[in-house]
């Protein structure tokens, strides 16, 4: 049914031999749908089968950044979905190109990432012929997307797009996947017979302000509760709730803390930022509100929270709401919606409670207090080798408002998660739920290329460097500066821990080494700025001389292997 023609950009949009009908390519279809969504650039690494789409972004301006791994691809693309609120697009080809994504896609699913990928494939008319690189994407991906399908004519390849960014963003949010057959990309048909969605015409907000019931329950709850506290997950940034949060926390006096992508709402030195006495609050508030966050294991499943307190889940999906734990009550809806009409539900009061709140909130300030100072010895350590906890705190320091930080790697981000504080909302990256090392280059590649105005500033784990760390070429290649660190333990500590402490120190080193490699000398070698420091009072002069730089950077910084973050020695996966 499909031609095989491999149409040059001009000759896609223009009149047919006959004179009569305009005709179009799939892959023009595929770059006209992207440009529809607002998405600016893809993320991808060449194959025959795709090669089309390519074109199609030449014509709708649709910028194509060529990576060295398909995971960087993926990653990349969900990077940019968190950035900026845009789904990320990853295009890659049919087979090991789709296979070598799937972790990329993997890891925007458990991190509620709107990311689009497109798969090649063997053409239809070779249909289970056994041709080149074929494989069944789309069974492979159906667990790991919301919507994973095949597009079967040329005609719909920009109505398949469309709805699976519809797919992607319903709810919370999510990856989608197509894959498009090589014959139906390269065919070209009428225009009249393709349906091409229009921007802002295909999907709707399905983020709802909640149940009015359950939000004057909230506000009653809210208003007569002694001890509150409210934990800001990452929905809250994904939900652009920012604003909402902040006047929550300030009109009714109650302490925040803050996870995964929530972290930053609240600055650092504001009064309601907690952190370290989450442990208290949560054994000792009569009032817990979750907004965005699941009780997965970050959340000891619930389990870590009072059982005498009377907690309150608010989700953007209400398969997260009372998983693994009751919650007293349940709000399906939009972070900022809900917190907003929460808000404005107890203005009528006479008392909303805040005053009353005082002495709770100086309770957990003296806890938060006492676990920093208890700590801060261990940040200005002079030790050499360098302190883990001496490497994270220059970080800290280091960090300006406009540094967007990000984290890969096991026992050094866990270190830097206690002490690194985001300046601002939305700048801070992690892979989020899959736990997945090799986020970092295509996570930096992504923040910088959406927001050049940006610093962006990532912390590897040589283990999770070594992942990924090609693609230093491609932020060289494409002129994307960043300033990065390796926390240099030549092992796979957070491994390593684990297996000392199950089967000693004789059997304990098997499977973790790395070897002793300066990955400041790597990055010159692919043209971009690099140091190898031992010396703790050097930290902080080279990470000032990789901003001077202004290019792609890496900080190999040799820190001692027998340190252990208290978060890798108190994981219970081992006992
Ligand atoms: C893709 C992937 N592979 C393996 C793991 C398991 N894992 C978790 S932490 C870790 C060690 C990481 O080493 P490194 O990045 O050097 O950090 P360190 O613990 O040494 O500070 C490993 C292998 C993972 N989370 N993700
Ligand atoms: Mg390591």
């Amino acid at each position: 049914m499909a031609q095989t023609a491999n149409p040059v950009s001009e000759a896609s949009a223009a009149p047919a031999g006959n004179g009569h009908a305009e005709v179009i390519s799939g892959g023009h279809l595929v770059a006209k749908a992207l440009k529809a969504e607002g998405v600016d650039v893809i993320f991808t690494l060449c194959g025959g089968h795709i090669i089309d789409i390519y074109d199609g972004c030449v014509d709708e301006g649709i910028d194509v950044i060529d990576v060295r791994h398909e995971q960087v691809a993926a990653h990349a693309a969900d990077g940019y979905a968190r950035i900026t609120g845009k789904p990320g697009c990853a295009v890659v080809t049919a087979g090991p190109g789709t296979t070598d994504a799937v972790t990329g896609v993997a890891n925007a699913f458990r991190a509620e990432s709107p990311m689009l990928l497109i798969g090649g494939q063997g053409s239809l008319s070779q249909h289970k012929m056994g041709s080149l690189q074929d494989l069944p994407h789309v069974d492979m991906m159906t667990p790991i997307t919301k919507f994973a399908a095949t597009v079967p004519s040329t005609e719909r390849c920009a109505d398949l797009v469309s709805m699976a960014f519809r797919e992607a963003h319903h709810g919370s949010p999510g990856p989608s996947f197509l894959e498009i057959p090589r014959d139906i990309l390269d065919a070209s048909v009428p225009l009249s017979s393709a349906r091409i969605p229009k921007a802002g015409g295909y999907r709707a907000s399905t983020r709802s302000a909640g149940d009015p019931e359950a939000i004057e329950r909230l506000a009653d709850l809210v208003t007569k509760a002694e001890k509150p506290c409210i934990l800001l997950g990452s929905q809250v940034w994904t939900c652009r709730a920012t604003d909402s949060a902040i006047e929550f926390v300030r009109t009714l006096n109650v302490p925040a803390f803050m996870n995964g992508s929530g972290r930053g709402t609240l600055a650092p030195n504001d009064p309601h930022h907690l952190q370290l006495a989450r442990r208290y609050a949560f054994q000792n508030s009569d009032l817990i509100i979750i907004v965005g966050t699941p009780f997965d294991f970050r959340m000891g499943y619930g389990k870590r929270l009072s059982t005498d307190a009377t907690v309150v889940q608010i989700d953007l999906d209400y398969r997260t709401v009372g998983k693994n734990r009751d919650v007293d009550l349940g709000i399906v809806g939009d972070a900022g919606r809900v917190l907003s009409a929460v808000t404005q539900a107890t203005s009528g009061r006479i008392d909303n409670g805040a005053a009353s709140r005082k002495p709770w909130l100086d309770e957990l300030r003296t806890v938060e207090n006492e676990a920093y100072e208890k700590r801060l010895p261990r940040q200005h350590s002079d030790a050499s080798p360098i302190d883990p906890y001496r490497l994270v705190h220059e970080i800290n320091e280091f960090l300006t408002e406009d540094s967007i930080y990000i984290g890969d790697g096991g026992d050094i981000v866990t270190f830097s998660g206690q002490v690194v504080q985001p300046k601002s909302p939305g700048h801070w990256m992690d892979p989020g739920p899959l736990g997945t090392l090799g986020v970092g280059v295509p996570f930096v590649m992504a923040a910088k290329y959406a927001r050049p105005d940006k610093e962006i500033v990532c912390l590897f784990g040589d283990g999770a460097f070594s992942l990924t760390g090609w693609d230093f070429e491609t932020l060289v290649r494409f002129d994307l500066p960043f300033i990065g660190i390796v926390g240099n333990n030549s092992s796979m500590n957070q491994i390593r821990y684990g297996q000392i402490a199950k089967y000693g120190d004789a059997r304990g080193r098997v499977g973790n080494t790395l070897g002793d490699i300066r990955y400041g000398e790597f990055a010159r070698m692919l043209g971009g700025y690099g140091e190898d420091i031992s010396d703790p009072a050097e930290i902080r002069p080279a990470l000032e001389r990789a901003r001077e730089s202004g290019k792609p950077s890496l900080i190999n910084v040799w820190v001692d292997p027998e340190v252990y973050a208290p978060g890798t020695m108190n994981q219970t996966m081992y006992k």
